[in-house]
């Protein structure tokens, strides 16, 4: 049901529309806006959803010289060059300025809700079979995905290529320099500790990019008998905890510059240097991307030396949280599970496992960025839920 227009009229000299509807409610539009978002067709380009109208074309200055009711799904402006524009109700309705209507878009656009979970984690499995063939299973495996963090999907081939299929699936997967995918395996001269047996403590991966790799895959096609057991953690949660224990802690987590390096040869040769805060906050103080390594934090560290111990001290809290019993879940892939998490937001590492000369454990790894992730999660949000 599209919404009805009871009464329109221009207010403060023309530079204000004022909306009423048939429920007695009303909605105020700057006339600078309304002209700014003309749908004409000199004005907007329907087949690409663009404006074709030029910024210095646009008087920002600009008042409504008539504004009509022209049926009661439709109003008509006419502008001081005689310029029309129309503007559909439900259009209008949907990009209302108050507080309310604004919230409801972006919750609409971003799905910025966040369950946090600790040790309790009830770990969502879905089998990769249905996520592939079935967009209402994709659509809650992506959802579940942003909203917790992770989802298991289960039954997957045990051969190489399975991520590739998934990457297709959303869009496409993330390049970088250890490839397409990656193969996480005990290797002769490693390039990277994830390619030895040993211990990886909580990470997220590749805080040394400019851009870390919001999404992570990890696809077990072989597992060892001992050890290789898995381990997550909600950074998010455990920053919020942090800034309640030792805001101190969390101050100084969240304002230092740390390098990363990475310096290797894999997919191609490569000499990444970046710097990245080990909490990336917002404007709110509130958590938006972990960005931490142990293993390719630089020891080239660039904050005036008495700053050090004080850094180190932060972070010691901070690790110490992120081990803590009441955080961490514990778990171990089967041949034929994909492990599918937010690398923003949840720190993983593994149990070391024995070494030998054979390979007793191999996941193949693989990357996609939160855009490329969010722009399917809306695709399959509007089919699966029937909208526009
Ligand atoms: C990695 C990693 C986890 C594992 O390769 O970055 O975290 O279980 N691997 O081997
Ligand atoms: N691998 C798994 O930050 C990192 O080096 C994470 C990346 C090698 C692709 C590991
Ligand atoms: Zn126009
Ligand atoms: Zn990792």
């Amino acid at each position: 049901m599209s919404p009805e227009i009871q009464k329109v009229e221009a207010f403060d000299e023309g530079h204000f529309v004022r909306v009423e509807w048939e429920d007695g409610s009303e909605s105020h539009y700057p006339s600078v806006w309304l002209r700014d978002n003309c749908q004409c067709p000199l004005c907007f380009l329907p087949s690409a959803g663009a404006r074709r109208l030029l910024f210095e074309d646009l008087d920002v200055n600009i008042v409504v010289k008539d504004v009509t009711l022209a049926d009661r799904k439709k109003i008509s402006i006419l502008w001081p060059d005689e310029h029309t524009s129309e503007y559909e109700a439900e259009w209008l309705k949907k990009r209302c300025f108050s507080e309310k209507a604004r919230a409801e878009m972006q919750a609409d656009l971003f799905l910025p809700e966040h369950q946090y979970w600790g040790s309790d984690l009830q770990l969502s499995k879905i089998p990769f079979e249905e996520i592939m063939y079935n967009d209402e299973s994709a659509y809650r495996w992506l959802c579940t995905l942003k909203k917790l963090g992770i989802v298991l999907l289960t039954g997957a081939a045990t051969r190489q290529g399975e991520l590739i299929k998934l990457g297709q699936r959303i869009g496409f997967l993330r390049l970088t320099f250890y490839g397409p995918t990656w193969q996480v395996q005990d290797k002769a001269d490693a390039n990277n500790v994830a390619y030895t047996t040993g211990k990886l403590s909580f990470h997220t991966d590749y805080p040394v990019l400019q851009h870390p790799p919001g999404v992570q895959f990890l696809h077990c096609i072989k597992q060892t008998a001992a050890g290789g057991e898995s381990e997550v953690v909600d950074g998010f949660h455990v920053s919020n905890k942090l800034k309640k224990q030792n805001p101190e802690a969390y101050q100084i987590l969240s304002s230092t510059a740390v390098d990363y390096t990475d310096v290797g040869v894999d997919y191609c040769d490569f000499a990444v240097h970046g710097k990245q805060r080990i909490i990336d906050i917002d404007s709110r103080g509130q958590a938006v991307r972990i960005n931490y390594n142990n293993a390719t934090r630089d020891s080239v560290f660039d904050i005036p030396a008495e700053k050090v111990r004080p850094f180190y001290a932060a972070l010691k809290e901070f690790n110490d949280l992120l081990n803590s019993r009441e955080h961490k879940f514990t778990y171990k892939l089967k041949p034929g599970d994909i492990v599918t998490f937010d690398n923003w937001r949840v720190l993983h590492g593994r149990q070391s496992y024995p070494s030998g000369s054979e390979v007793t454990r191999h996941l193949e790894g693989a990357y996609a960025d939160w855009d490329v992730v969010m722009s399917r999660l809306q695709i399959l949000r509007k089919r699966v839920l029937n909208r526009d």
